[in-house]
């Protein structure tokens, strides 16, 4: 019995080379002695798509109170070697839209005066992206998720958390990564404060700007999904790294933003 499986096992080692030498993106033959070595493969599928795993992210159209709800993307390893995964916000592409007089009139109230942006003004291009919030506070987290949700690190000035999140409960609103089966994240990645930039940098989405966010290692052959949630409050207010100033929601008005998000899946190094 025990040579009979022995037997099996050998010949799925043999099976699955075989399909490797088939399915491997690149490959590389090296052969002395007889002996081959085949190259491994690196590869991501996003939704089940291939390179160059960028997508296209649109905010428009939002007024205070909006939710986008999850915007979720499963990433595989199709290769036959072990990756580093992330993801990488891109540039925030903010534009004006043109302004109405409702927000020609928000857009000119001296709001910096109060402190959130004591010298630059209102950009020009637009400001959606730095009171869009893709996150939550961590005393916002929903009571049902609380008893499962273990904070890992946090920043109350630059007003960040990232936890833990130990079963299928919706925290609230924040992005990260999570199984491909859940409908939100696991691993929560929240910023929760927004507002023009201060001392303590940019708040909101605009905060993410070129900022890549590490998985870890995702084996040959595993999935994960990303989970993106963009959030407007009811309320507009501005963080400024202490405390909330009241902006006029009208500033946004018509305001859009655009981004690409990259996902990556690097060689292991040793
Ligand atoms: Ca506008
Ligand atoms: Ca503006
Ligand atoms: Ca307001
Ligand atoms: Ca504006």
């Amino acid at each position: 019995m025990k040579k009979i499986i022995f037997s099996l096992g050998i010949i799925g080692i043999v099976s699955a080379i075989v399909i490797g030498g088939t399915i491997a993106y690149f490959s590389d033959t090296e052969t002395s002695s007889g002996n081959t070595f085949i190259t491994g493969t690196l590869d991501l599928k996003v939704d089940d798509n291939d390179d160059p795993n960028v997508v296209h992210v649109t905010l428009s159209n939002m007024k205070p109170g909006d939710d986008s709800g999850y915007y979720k993307w499963v990433l595989k390893n199709v290769g036959s070697l072990p990756g580093i995964l992330s993801v990488t916000f891109g540039t925030m592409n903010d534009q004006e839209n043109g302004i109405n007089t409702p927000e020609s009139i928000a857009e000119a109230e001296p709001y910096g005066k109060l402190g959130a942006r004591p010298t630059l003004g209102h950009p020009t291009n637009g400001e959606l992206s730095e009171f869009i919030k893709p996150g939550i506070h961590p005393d916002d987290i929903w009571e049902e998720a609380k008893p499962y949700t273990t904070i890992i690190e946090r920043n109350d000035e630059e007003g960040w958390f990232i936890a833990q999140v130990s079963k299928e409960v919706n925290t609230g609103g924040s992005c990260g990564w999570g199984p491909k089966n859940w409908s939100v994240p696991s691993i929560v990645i929240s910023q929760w404060a927004v507002g023009p930039k201060t001392n303590y940098g940019y708040f909101g989405l605009k905060s993410w700007e070129n900022k890549t966010f590490t998985y870890g290692t995702l084996a040959p052959g595993a999935e994960i999904a990303f989970f993106f949630k963009a959030k407007l409050e009811s309320n507009l207010q501005a963080w400024d790294g202490t405390k909330w100033w009241d902006i006029n929601d009208n500033v946004i008005q018509s305001d859009s933003v655009q981004f690409d998000l990259t996902f990556r899946l690097e060689q292991v190094t040793p």
